[in-house]
């Protein structure tokens, strides 16, 4: 028996794959997007209509409604009711917030439309460009919501005139997004437009909204709207013009159900053979085809235990199935199949293709998973994230016999959040918990001590990456039994080949035809490209350069182990490397087995791959923040100030209604005292955000006194290592 009564009304239309709709709400942080999501919930029945507006139901989270924010994404499945038609609507509330936008990326790959919410006043934001961008890129097609039209009338006290001459400037600020991020073929078609109401305007806090649609069929105006706020009658408009019709009816209408949507989705995000039966189950959306899913999201529920949200790309899938998670080779048997409503699950038996189910009993998958009834099918693009974790903090359990405890919590975090990187330090015995920002760890850390684990944390540290300055000639370096050399130089690696190995388009893993194309555009050679050892996800390369010398190919694997090593901990600080490319370039082995194996050339290899790049020179890497900063304009120089002051630098200006925009850059290590700074600078006028820019080299000038800090907090020495530490002389 459902627990909600839309659920049996779903049911019953479930497998009408034009009567199906899977959107996300995106949006900057706080322009309304759960606001909005409590509307639509209540005028499915989902929760009861007066609390809409102010529920916020999606953040059911205790942390989500302590901080006011979103934090995790939000699933639920609407059934809505349009002129006799009706609909079955999945749903996906996303944060704003940057520090969690690996989550609104990967809820992307489930869904086919996006609704993106914009403050009327604040107009696009760094991450509205972002989340659109990044819904473009997975072919989701976006339309648009301008919420907080009542502060435009409220606070800005516009006319008609002016309030109307304010939205099209987002609408047409919106569309040049679509015009730099779409491709080709969507640039035109998915532009929005007044006109065939795919923007809809409203206030999600007074739950109402209007479109063209909604204006013609009710005959309603913008001096309707001024009116209802001039004479108090708001709740009139409400039932005149509820924001549910409005923003569903856009979704109905201008975004694709999932047969459609797979049609031009699929060859974007799985590269396998679209003529075989599997191709076309997948483009057709085919509900008899094999079953085929992609997990997007894992959500730990503390009764049942992992659950393994995603999108059904083709067949049916039931209650007892045994799935193949393809990725981890491994077989796993569904106990059951559920809609997620919001933190609630409803179990429902069975479902279509096109759908988003959430499956029980998957302990075993993780994030990205292709899931199948067919073992060796080619499985899903990766997920592309547009940030790396860059701050950490070191965590320790108050009473060391809770370390255990300890360990198992952080593992359960790692499943729900892949963005979060958890290390231990062998040598120095500490745990490091990396992430995207000092939220995310925040939101983490809590999570440690909601556990029950006491712990004592670290102040945030910055992460740095280590890079490859000049090149080299090969250097040599022996075994620890002196029997074997090995011969190595080093040189920077290409960038783009270097992003396309982080990002993962580029890996062992990858169809070797596939890699083969991508390198060739590169300008690599057919012959290099067949010599590559070892492709490394951190942005790193080694070839085999010998000729006619015996063993390389039995030997690849300890080769290889002392490569990863090093790029794992570069020289300067024991620091990730990015961006080298190393040559193995003549190879010394001894002539029995016994004395080459990987106790004897892993060493070598490692200290090899360690003097190469000491002799080449290497540089240390910080993250920069990209800023933005809202104020009154008269503190504009306040701001620039303070940027300057923290080795930042001011790179852009705009004003925006009362307010002005400062955009800027700032090495994400001068941010821990930025608010400080910031409040004594504008009396607490400016609100910022900041996301990862890009890796900057550390400055000449605090280069000595970064790798002794860095080096003296691991424990080690605060000198690098010098080169001939591990060259050999013949
Ligand atoms: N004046 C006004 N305030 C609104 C409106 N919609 C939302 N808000 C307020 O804006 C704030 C943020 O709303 P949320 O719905 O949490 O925003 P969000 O986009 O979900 O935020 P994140 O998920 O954290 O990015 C809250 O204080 C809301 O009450 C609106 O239409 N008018
Ligand atoms: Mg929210």
């Amino acid at each position: 028996m459902p627990k909600y009564k839309s659920t049996e009304q779903v049911l019953k239309i479930i497998k009408q794959k034009d009567q199906i709709r899977n959107f996300g709400v995106i949006a900057h942080v706080d322009h309304g997007k759960t606001t909005m999501s409590d509307s639509l919930l209540a005028y499915s029945g989902i929760i009861a209509p007066s609390t809409a507006g102010k529920a916020l139901a999606m953040d059911y989270d205790k942390e989500e409604q302590e901080r006011g924010i979103t934090i995790y994404q939000a699933n639920v499945t609407l059934h809505f009711t349009q002129k006799d038609k009706e609909y079955v609507i999945n749903m996906i509330d996303t944060p704003g917030h940057v520090d969690f936008s690996g989550r609104v990326i990967r809820s992307l790959r489930a869904i086919d439309g996006a609704v993106v919410v914009c403050d009327a006043v604040e107009g696009i934001m760094t991450q509205t460009e972002t989340v659109t961008r990044m819904a473009l890129e997975e072919r989701v097609k976006p339309v648009l919501f301008i919420n907080k039209v009542d502060r435009l009338i409220k606070e800005l006290r516009l006319t008609p005139e002016k309030m109307q001459e304010s939205l099209a400037n987002v609408v047409s600020n919106f569309n040049q997004l679509i015009d730099t991020y779409a491709e080709d073929e969507y640039r035109q078609a998915w532009k929005v437009s007044i006109q065939d109401a795919s923007v809809t305007f409203g206030s999600a806090k007074d739950r109402w909204a209007i479109n063209v649609d909604a204006m013609k069929e009710k005959g309603i105006t913008f001096k309707d709207v001024m009116e209802a706020y001039t004479t108090g009658s708001v709740d009139e408009l409400v039932t005149r013009a509820p924001l549910a019709e409005a923003v569903l009816g856009m979704v109905v209408k201008h975004h694709p159900p999932p047969d459609i949507a797979q049609k031009y989705r699929i060859p974007k995000i799985w590269h396998g053979d679209l003529d075989s039966d599997i191709g076309k189950s997948l483009l057709e959306c085919r509900d008899d085809g094999p079953t085929i899913m992609m997990v997007v999201n894992m959500v730990l529920d503390r009764a049942a235990g992992p659950v393994a949200i995603g999108r059904l790309f083709s067949g049916t899938i039931q209650d007892g199935q045994t799935v193949n998670i393809i990725d981890a080779r491994k077989p796993g048997r569904i106990q059951s199949v559920n809609f997620f409503m919001g933190n609630q699950r409803e179990q429902v038996g069975e479902l279509g293709a096109g759908n988003i189910p959430a499956l029980l009993g998957m302990t075993e998958a993780r994030a990205g998973n292709t899931l199948s009834t067919i073992k060796d099918i080619h499985v899903f693009e990766g997920i592309k994230y547009v940030s790396e974790p860059v701050v950490q903090v070191a965590v320790e359990p108050k009473h060391p016999k809770d370390l255990p405890k300890l360990v198992d919590v952080l593992k359960q975090l790692t499943i729900e959040d892949p963005n979060l990187v958890v290390k231990i330090d062998e040598e120095s015995g500490e745990t490091i918990v990396a992430g995207m920002g000092v939220l995310h760890l925040d939101v983490a850390t809590h999570r440690i001590q909601d556990a029950k684990v006491d712990i004592v944390t670290s102040e945030p540290l910055i992460n740095y990456r280590e890079a490859v300055k000049g090149e080299c000639e090969a250097v040599m370096s022996k075994s620890p039994n002196r029997h074997n050399k090995i011969f190595m130089r080093v040189e920077p690696l290409e960038p783009a080949i270097a992003d396309m190995l982080r990002t993962g388009e580029i890996s062992d893993l990858k169809d070797k035809a596939e890699v083969a194309a991508l390198l060739k555009a590169q300008g690599w050679d057919t012959d290099t490209i067949k010599r590559v050892m070892k492709f490394d996800s951190r942005g790193n390369v080694l070839i085999n350069g010998t000729k006619g010398v015996q063993f390389v190919q039995e030997s690849t694997d300890s080769i290889n182990s002392g490569f990863e090593e090093v790029m794992r901990e570069g020289p300067l600080c024991r620091e990730q490397m990015r961006d080298c490319k190393f040559i193995f370039t003549h190879f010394v082995p001894h002539e029995d087995t016994a004395h080459r194996g990987l106790s004897q050339l892993g060493p070598a290899s490692r200290r090899a791959c360690m003097g190469a790049l000491i002799t080449a020179g290497t540089k240390l890497l910080e993250p920069m923040l990209a800023i933005e900063v809202r104020v009154p304009t008269d503190l504009v120089g306040n701001v620039a100030t303070v940027l300057s002051g923290k080795r930042g630098r001011v790179l852009d200006m705009q004003q925006k209604g009362p307010a002005s925009i400062v955009i800027g850059e700032i090495p994400a290590s001068e941010t821990f005292t930025l608010s400080e700074e910031m409040r004594g600078q504008t009396a607490g006028k400016a609100m910022w955000n900041t996301h990862f820019k890009a890796w900057s080299e550390v400055p000449k000038s605090l280069l000595a006194e970064s790798i002794s800090t860095i080096r003296k907090r691991k424990g080690i020495s605060p000198e690098p290592p010098a080169a001939s530490e591990f060259i050999d002389k013949e």
